[in-house]
């Protein structure tokens, strides 16, 4: 298989799985080289999926030139340079160790699999397929977010001093409904598990990334709010209320995953992951405390970092709200003048575009399967704890004294004024 490098100036993209993530790698794979000046030029050659009708929908939708109804038909064309695993998790393994040996650049949706044994294996055929110049990178985009970028920059030039906590939470509530109906994310064996997995990876390599710091060891409990769900298909669609007579399918994933992290440092952090928070559509928040100050980001302000100097003098302190859209923040030149903000879909695009600069120029892009290795070891490591009971300490009811149930300013010397 020869590499891109050897084609002059385009990258052909075989793409499988056309959901949700589908869309906005398609939206990358076309904007990309629009507003980012790369070595190659991006073609969405072939788009695979299961069912044919949707699929011929989504790749007219997307501009795909060809569609397949078989995965391994995209990996055996010699004209695709790249394989882009969008699909749930259960599949990224089989999918990713035939690209990578078909010596093709391989994108894998996060988290990379489903158990670490698979992501060990994916990593060390990673390690291989790189000798010959094929690239992988694992999709955890919200690196690219821009204030992120910043964030990164501010903490290794020392903005915040030494950090002292680590603080992130991911919430989200689109699964808060009971009568939201069966998906692939909601059952084990698609998905691995549920927000830790989903949206708890986010947050544990983003703060490992922020900090260059490692986790090494967890506390942590998962807990499955609502246990079951109107049968798949019940429903007016993602979201839409389920038929309440349906049939009942057990949810075999997490709601929420609450745990306590060490990091190498030494530094603790706490990390909650929630489908539960009503009202929170997609609050991923990080916060990082040091001697000198704080950082703070919430994705749903995502043009906005918050900064907290604690070297200024004390009538001047205060969390300053920088708008990261100047040319000088990480990817904001290449967009729109300052103040008009960028979205969601724009941490994809700057994905794209750091990957085929890598491919063209024949280096490894981040995130590493070696990096999302070792968030797949995070993640069974808070699995593991929440296994093993999580270490409660129980209250002994007898020893506590009884709430105070009276309503405030009702307390019988109050009334007697
Ligand atoms: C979950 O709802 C989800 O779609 C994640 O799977 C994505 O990784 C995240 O970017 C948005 O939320």
């Amino acid at each position: 298989m020869t590499t891109t490098q050897a084609r002059t100036g385009t990258l052909n993209v075989g793409m499988i799985g056309y959901g949700f993530m589908g869309a906005a790698h398609s939206h990358a794979w076309r904007n990309a080289h629009r507003f980012f000046d790369l070595p190659l030029t991006p073609q969405l050659r072939t788009l695979a999926g299961r069912t044919e009708s949707a699929l011929v929908a989504a790749a007219e939708r997307y501009g795909f030139e060809q569609i397949t109804t078989r995965w391994q038909d995209v990996v055996e064309d010699p004209e695709i340079d790249v394989i882009d695993i969008c699909t749930p998790g259960d599949t990224h393994y089989e999918i990713a160790m035939a690209a990578l040996a078909a010596g093709k650049h391989v994108l894998c949706e996060k988290p990379l699999a489903n158990s670490v044994e698979q992501s060990e294996e994916m990593t060390a055929a990673a390690a291989a397929a790189r000798a010959q110049g094929a690239r992988s990178i694992c999709g955890f985009s919200y690196r690219r977010t821009p204030a992120l970028a910043y964030a990164r920059q501010l903490i290794s030039e020392g903005a915040v001093g030494e950090i002292r906590q680590i603080r992130a939470q991911y919430l989200q509530d689109w699964l808060s409904d009971a009568e939201s109906p069966m998906t692939w994310r909601l059952d084990k064996d698609k998905a691995g598990s549920g927000a830790l997995g989903d949206i708890g990876a986010h947050i544990i390599d983003l703060t490992q990334w922020l900090t260059g710091q490692r986790i090494s060891s967890v506390s942590g409990t998962l807990e499955t709010v609502i246990p079951t769900r109107p049968a798949a298909g019940t429903a007016q669609g993602l979201g839409g209320k389920g038929d309440a007579s349906a049939e009942r399918q057990d949810v075999t994933v997490d709601d929420l995953a609450l745990f306590t992290a060490r990091f190498d440092s030494g530094v603790l952090g706490s990390f909650e992951a929630s489908r539960m928070a009503q009202g929170r559509k997609n609050a991923m928040r990080v916060e990082i405390n040091g001697a000198d100050g704080s950082i703070a980001f919430d994705f749903e302000r995502m043009n906005e970092l918050e900064v907290y100097d604690a070297t200024a003098t004390a009538g001047r302190q205060g969390f300053t709200r920088i708008l990261t859209t100047e040319p000088e923040h990480p990817y904001a030149a290449n967009w729109w003048p300052t103040g008009h903000g960028l979205g969601y879909e724009h941490t994809f695009t700057h994905q794209i575009a750091d990957l085929v600069t890598a491919i063209g120029e024949g280096v490894d892009p981040s995130p590493s399967f070696e990096e999302a290795l070792q968030v797949q070891h995070v993640l069974a490591a808070v699995e593991a704890s929440s296994n093993n009971g999580s270490g409660w300490t129980t209250i002994d009811p007898t020893t506590t004294t009884t709430p105070d149930t009276n309503t405030p300013g009702t307390t019988t010397e109050e009334t007697s004024r």
